[in-house]
């Protein structure tokens, strides 16, 4: 079984939603989040394949060729996958687990059951349109089982495998009951991808425990061994697995298509945008999918009370918070969400007035042109996750400032804080750490613009020297050589 494609990538969802309106007719939108903004181009490039979900339960259209000559192909999910699979084990188990215990995991079997069925199906799809010796590049968290499955049905493949959320301490990990089934599933790649050493490192030292190298022996002696310490865009870390394979381990970390998100900005009306906010002296900007891991409370709670203390004006400050909904059946999702609106409510309340709210909230998902406009009118971009892989939004804003306008405030806690490390670092458990990295970007802004400048320089140039295309050329020629 297999078939002609010489370049798959196989993802939960594809990059389209199919959205069908209320008089019948279908119609494909382009879907949101991280994975999908950073290999959009890269499969646009490569005119390869696309395996995924396309974001309704139980359709199964036919693949089809978007116009920058990707093949798109749908994988089937039923409403019970869907409740299973994707909202109970990838997003209320594997996410809070991998995040940190943001929120406490749930462990049910038959959401592992499913789980199991739905990444088989994927693998199934893959076996059949993947040619002969093909390369096929398995992502994140909710295709874990993939590569192994493959390993078994389709020796001849070269797998690689991302995951684009934080892989957590060995510690936290030790909780999943499914714990030994997942690294064995992940083993079955020629080369585990993680956006930071310290992910790398951590499932390195848990393939130790697997393999009872150390005290804390988590399953049956595995006949792994483990060589190297992990490093950046290359592989200097090994795993010796039983059937004979090195599997290579490293960070790449993730980035952006720099060149056309400047070509959007550049193309925005930023003046309008600053127009329809009153012109306001600092528009302070917040974009994440409506999640819990993003802190979004957090910051809307430092803000009232910079506010609340006459630290900001709110004749001269106005915050704007687009909110892309996200999981929204989940109940953290929807509690987030409660939570996110009774303080937006509350802010303007005490501090909005007739015609000019101090909190402009959207929760919709934007065009990317409007999302760049937005970006580029705005001083101050503040992202206060508590954990997150990587945060490309953090990139998109700094691309947009390359004439060193505007400020970032980033949380410690993002992937990005590696590499953006001229940013005002944040604590975001702490407010008042929110709170003085705020105000410290909203006043050197006004008062030492040429020391924003420098660092908004530096870290403009970092996203230009390293885009999304360096981040995928990294991995495919690691696991070229590797496999
Ligand atoms: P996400 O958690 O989705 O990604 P992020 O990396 O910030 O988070 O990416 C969000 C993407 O969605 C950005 O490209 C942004 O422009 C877009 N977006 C957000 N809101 C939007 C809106 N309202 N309208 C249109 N577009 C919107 C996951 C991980 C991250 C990791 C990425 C990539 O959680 O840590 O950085 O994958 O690996």
């Amino acid at each position: 079984m297999s078939g002609e494609n010489q370049f798959v990538v196989v993802a939960n969802r594809l990059p389209v939603d199919l959205t069908t309106h209320p008089d019948g007719t279908e119609e494909w939108t382009p879907s949101p989040g991280g994975l999908v903004a950073a290999l959009t181009p890269v499969l646009a490039k490569q005119r390869g394949c696309w395996v995924g979900w396309p974001g309704v339960a139980d359709a199964a259209p036919e693949p089809f060729h978007t116009d920058d000559g990707v093949l798109l192909h749908p994988v089937k999910l039923t409403s019970v996958d869907y409740e299973e699979f994707y909202e109970g084990f990838s997003n209320a188990t594997l996410w809070p687990l991998y995040h940190d215990l943001i929120v406490p995991p749930e462990y049910h079997r038959d959401w592992w059951e499913s789980y199991r069925e739905v990444n088989l199906k994927f693998a199934q799809e893959v076996a059949e349109v993947a040619a002969e010796g093909a390369t096929v590049w398995v992502q994140d968290y909710q295709l874990q089982l993939v590569p192994g499955i493959l390993r078994q049905t389709r020796p001849d493949l070269r797998i690689g495998f991302f995951l684009h959320i934080p892989f957590p301490s060995p510690d936290l990990f030790r909780q999943l009951p499914w714990r030994e089934e997942i690294v064995r599933g992940l083993l079955g790649a020629d080369v585990i991808g993680f956006h930071l050493k310290i992910n790398a490192d951590n499932f390195l030292t848990l393939a130790r425990q697997v393999a009872g190298d150390t005290g804390s022996h988590i399953g049956q002696p595995d006949q792994l061994a483990v060589e190297g310490e992990a490093s950046m865009n290359s592989i200097t870390a090994t795993i010796s697995v039983p059937d004979g394979r090195e599997v290579g381990v490293a960070a790449f970390p993730i980035s952006i298509d720099t060149a056309s998100v400047i070509a959007q900005a550049n193309n925005a009306d930023p003046a309008s945008i600053r127009h329809s906010l009153a012109d306001t002296e600092t528009i302070i900007l917040g974009v994440d999918r409506l999640d819990y891991t993003k802190g979004i409370l957090q910051r809307l709670l430092a803000f009232e009370e910079l506010l609340e203390s006459g630290a900001l004006d709110p004749n001269d400050v106005v915050l704007v918070q687009v909110a892309t909904p996200s999981r929204e059946r989940i109940e953290h999702y929807r509690t987030a969400r409660h939570a996110v609106e009774q303080a937006v409510g509350r802010i303007n309340g005490r501090f909005g007035s007739i015609g000019r709210p101090v909190v402009h909230y959207v929760h919709r998902s934007i065009s990317k042109d409007q999302l760049m406009g937005i970006y580029a009118a705005a001083d101050v971009m503040l992202i206060t996750a508590f954990k997150d892989g990587m945060n490309l939004v953090a990139k998109e804003y700094v691309a947009c400032h390359g004439d060193g306008s505007g400020a970032l405030v980033l949380s410690e806690f993002a992937g990005a804080a590696v590499e953006l490390n001229q940013a005002f670092l944040c604590n975001p458990h702490d407010i008042e750490s929110i709170k003085k990295q705020l105000l410290a970007a909203v006043t050197e802004l006004r008062s030492a613009p040429e020391e924003t400048r420098e660092r908004m320089e530096a870290m403009h140039q970092q996203v230009v020297e390293h885009d999304v295309e360096a981040w995928a050329k990294s991995f495919l020629t690691c696991l070229e050589r590797h496999a």
